[in-house]
């Protein structure tokens, strides 16, 4: 039979950082407080969670990157919503935020889950962000705790 390997979600002696936009902070807040909830739940100690507000999603991947390179934390999750109409460029900001995220984790090894929502309408962002669709921050820190389990037995396999 194969091996087959699939991260715990379990969030125990674990550091997190949630970097969120304050750009739509309405709706930014509840992915902030589901991702937290989230993580609390599955065994996260508060003392081991820093949460850090920049002001929009395009800036989300730097803060995402430079807390990822301290090493001081096993997984950081990056927060925005980009709502469309709120101006011209809502695609630019939502491709740059979603790649500069993935770069982060490429470049550094640390797993940082993609919690960027984009949203048509007031009423999607409302259902994406604590409502009828759930709330993506929630769901960004589940990943986020199953990579870190996953990336810590891949780790595991260097010292056999
Ligand atoms: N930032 C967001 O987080 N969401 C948006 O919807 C948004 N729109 O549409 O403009 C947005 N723009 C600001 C951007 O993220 C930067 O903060 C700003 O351009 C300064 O660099």
């Amino acid at each position: 039979m194969p091996q087959e390997i699939s991260g715990a979600l379990d969030a125990t002696d674990r550091s997190f950082a949630v970097v969120v936009a304050r750009f739509n902070e309405f709706y930014t807040r509840k992915l902030m407080e589901g991702a937290v909830d989230a993580l609390l739940r599955h065994g996260a100690s508060e003392d081991d969670l820093a949460i850090v507000w920049v002001p929009g999603a395009f800036e989300v991947p730097l803060a995402v990157r430079r807390l990822a390179e301290t090493g001081r934390f096993d997984a950081v999750i990056g927060l925005g919503l980009v709502l469309k109409g709120d101006t011209a460029h809502h695609e630019v900001v939502t491709g740059e935020a979603v790649h500069g995220v993935a770069a982060a984790a490429l470049a550094t090894g640390v797993p940082c889950p993609l919690g960027i929502v984009s949203a048509e309408t007031m009423e999607q962002a409302i259902e994406r962000c604590g409502s009828k669709q759930g709330n993506r921050g929630w769901d960004a820190a589940m990943a986020a705790l199953e990579m870190v389990n996953v990336m810590g037995w891949i780790r595991s396999l260097e010292s056999r």
